[in-house]
């Protein structure tokens, strides 16, 4: 029986078509710089928002209907629901999914019946990966939702979160390993604290490193080799997450020894929730050469929390495309829609929308970024505004020649700083306006 029988195999329809069950931008045969969208976006289902979330709020409970899920949080009810996800996601027609390990089964009364409650669950995924040729983008382990975890995993003050957390997490790379995922997602969750008073800063953080080591360790020793990536957010649910931005997760992986391991999963919300823009952080990342993955969506101006919304922002996509064909791409990464439908928008058709709108947002942003590099007169400008270190002092002092002592001689002899020329911010913005 179909979950959603109102709706058809969504198909690329081009941008004059007015029907909004299709798509104007996402053409995924189409090639762009050489490679297909499909193996530039790499779409992905999150199965915690899209199959679990019901529209609660703090004011109320959840509002979707949702005519497939059953009374109980039973095991056979994540089996319906897991063929329901593959349904959706094959008439959606994206390639990849991700999920926590409790997303897709229930917590069991004892570790043990979580796992094998997570087996079988697991061995239905595996098929339905097969029948259909989706494929699973990441796992994670929710390590955030269960009362043990109070006061983080982890980072906990209680060593036996930490313990706890390990057995979850060992669990999870080997689920993830089991079905082939490309990657395994490391987000701070409750690592953070409330209050200093009451937190040995230091010792947490040092904790959160060795929990990574071991997992780490792990995957080695079991053989899972996709690509473990850190997940920055700055707040929210603590008020001071440990993995606060690019820049901060950067520094933590390096000084505990982990980049050879461990890149980046950016998203956007958490982006602008630690003031910055998303292509900040994609530009921090990208430049250290850490720059793994992303979870595409979007905040609200007004709101302060991570409000997980659909991307259709054409400016956001296209600036998050610059950077991602600026380096090179995201595999084995992907775009993962970390993003939820409103609350008022609670009928199953209107996930479909949410998805095609983001889908779309991003196929548009690709093709404009491509647009703006191959004419190249963004980055012509940019070479041209750097040219001064291309030759003469500023090739002396990038090539490590100089000493204060040669500069000071150099500009004693010269007198001053050659004119400085235009930023030209504003004809740059009416430039990037006139490939929208
Ligand atoms: C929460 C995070 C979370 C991670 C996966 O804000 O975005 O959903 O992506 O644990
Ligand atoms: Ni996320
Ligand atoms: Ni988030």
């Amino acid at each position: 029986m179909s979950a959603f029988p109102e709706v058809e195999k969504i198909v690329y329809e081009g941008p004059e078509s007015k029907n909004l069950l299709a798509f104007h931008h996402y053409n995924p045969d189409e090639v762009v710089e050489g490679k297909t969208m499909r193996e530039h976006l790499r779409f992905s289902v999150a199965y915690w928002h899209t199959m679990r979330g019901a529209g609660a709020d703090p004011f109320g409970v959840g509002t979707a209907i949702r005519p497939w899920e059953g009374e109980s949080d039973s095991v056979e009810n994540a089996l319906n629901r897991a063929r329901v996800a593959f349904e959706f996601m094959e008439k959606l027609g994206v390639d990849f999914y991700c999920f926590h390990d409790r997303d897709v089964a229930p917590e069991g009364a004892t570790l043990a019946e979580s796992n094998s409650n997570l087996d079988q669950v697991v061995a239905l995924l595996k098929e339905e990966q097969e029948r259909t040729g989706i494929k699973l983008l990441w796992g994670t382990a929710n390590l955030f939702s269960n009362p043990r975890y109070v006061h983080g995993a982890a980072t906990s003050c209680n060593a036996d979160a930490f313990a706890y957390a390990s057995a979850q997490v060992k669990k999870a790379i080997e689920v993830t390993k089991e079905l082939g995922g490309e990657n395994y997602v490391f987000w701070g969750g409750r690592e953070g604290y409330q209050n200093l008073y009451n937190t040995d800063l230091k010792r947490e953080v040092d904790h959160l490193a060795a929990f990574m080591h071991l997992a780490v360790g792990y995957a080695k020793e079991i053989g899972f080799d996709g690509q473990f990536l850190f997940e920055p957010k700055p707040k929210e649910p603590t008020k001071h997450q440990y993995d606060f931005d690019s820049a901060n997760c950067i520094n933590f992986i390096r000084s505990y020894g982990l980049e050879e391991h461990i890149k980046l999963n950016i998203e956007t919300n958490h982006a602008t929730l630690a003031g910055h823009t998303m292509e900040h952080e994609l530009e921090y990342a990208g430049s250290q050469g850490f720059l793994g993955s992303i979870d595409a969506n979007t905040g609200d101006l007004l709101l302060g929390w991570d409000t997980d919304q659909f991307p259709t922002d054409i400016y956001l996509t296209t600036r998050c495309m610059l950077s991602i064909l600026k380096y090179g791409g995201l595999v084995p990464g992907g775009i993962n829609f970390d993003a939820k439908v409103r609350r008022e928008s609670f009928e199953p058709v209107d996930l479909f929308h949410a998805h095609i709108g983001g889908m779309d947002a991003f196929a548009r942003g690709l093709k404009i970024a491509a647009a703006i590099r191959a004419e190249g007169i963004l980055d012509g400008f940019v070479t041209e505004r750097y040219s001064s270190w291309d030759s003469g002092i500023g090739a002396e002092i990038e090539g490590g020649e100089a000493s204060f002592a040669s500069l000071e001689q150099y500009m004693l002899e010269k007198g001053d700083v050659e004119p400085n020329v235009s930023g030209r911010q504003e004809m740059l913005e009416n430039l990037i306006n006139t490939y929208l």
